[in-house]
């Protein structure tokens, strides 16, 4: 993994910008439709999973479709093992080559495929959630939570702005620094924020905004489950563990019980993926046993 055009000369990690950013919308050229729209995503990866987790949530499945990457990455990118069967690619880097030949970036999942149009229409991951919610909202299963009510978007995204920087980027900051300062300042901020989270739900309230779940658990949740397994050591988050929070932890294994939730986690693509694929950080490439942590307890 090569990530020196995402290295600041401080030693910081700055994410690339996600290329594709068109709307799936309403009298747009992708307008929602059932059956138009393919996710590319890996169990491995937090910013698709979220996507995975509201499709779900939302009773998408037939809607839209998904295609699982190989958890291993090599030179080559993301490769879909098989081929896909909706676009018979064999690897991701097709998609984003037919639709931009000139793509420099990295090939990231989650991206989403128009098969009318022939082309990525986003890679934008904090978009393709907040699309489902919206733009598929005449879809939605009967009794389908509402993840983005009108009422509490601003705290959404206020929140959703707090975590993004603090722990689902943060992790990463502090995993891809390549100075001393620049890890120590991710890592406190990493630690920081899961206190503030800790604290916001130390007064028993079971989301991170009351009685109902939103789009910033989803998130949240999403770097909670790889924090043990992966974040922790790999990428030196070792302060505390996600179980050294009483409230977060509670709160993670309540996610965890939810069918959405358990059903797009798959510790053992995580795992791998991390150890395996950023050999950067991890040159041997192995993987390590543990942590033997029960996510069903009650
Ligand atoms: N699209 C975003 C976020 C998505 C993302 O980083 N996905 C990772 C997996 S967690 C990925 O696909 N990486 C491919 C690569 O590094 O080659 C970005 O460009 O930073």
């Amino acid at each position: 993994m090569d990530l020196k055009r995402e290295t600041a000369t401080d030693g910081r990690f700055v994410r690339q910008a996600n290329r594709f950013t068109d709307l799936i919308e309403e009298g747009g050229p992708h307008p929602p439709e059932p059956g138009r729209y393919q996710i590319y995503a890996s169990y491995a990866c937090p910013w698709a999973q979220r996507a995975l987790i509201v499709r779900e949530l939302l009773g998408l499945q037939d809607v839209i479709g998904v295609t699982i990457v190989d958890p291993i990455r090599d030179e080559r990118g993301w490769r879909v093992p098989g081929g896909d069967p909706v676009t018979g690619a064999e690897f991701l880097s097709e998609l984003y080559l037919a639709t931009d030949p000139g793509y420099q970036g990295r090939y990231t999942v989650p991206c989403v495929w128009d098969r009318t149009a022939e082309r990525l229409v986003t890679n934008d991951y904090p978009q393709i959630t907040l699309t489902l919610e919206t733009a598929f909202a005449p879809w939605h299963a009967e009794g389908a939570p509402d993840l983005y009510p009108a009422a509490l978007r601003e705290e959404i995204d206020a929140l959703n702005d707090t975590v993004f920087h603090g722990l689902n980027n943060g992790v990463y900051k502090a995993g891809f620094a390549t100075s001393q300062e620049a890890y120590d300042e991710a890592v406190t901020g990493v630690f920081a924020t899961l206190g503030l989270l800790e604290e916001r739900l130390s007064d028993g309230r079971p989301y991170l905004h009351g009685e109902a779940l939103t789009e910033s658990d989803v998130r949240t949740y999403t770097t909670l489950a790889r924090f043990d397994a992966v974040y922790h050591a790999h990428f030196k988050c070792g302060i505390r563990r996600l179980v050294d929070h009483p409230a977060l932890w509670a709160y993670a294994r309540r996610l965890y019980a939810i069918p959405a939730f358990r059903d797009t986690t798959d510790f053992d693509h995580i795992k791998r993926h991390y150890y395996v694929t950023q050999t950067n950080i991890n040159p041997t490439g192995i993987v390590p046993q543990g942590p033997d942590i029960d996510w069903t307890a009650p």
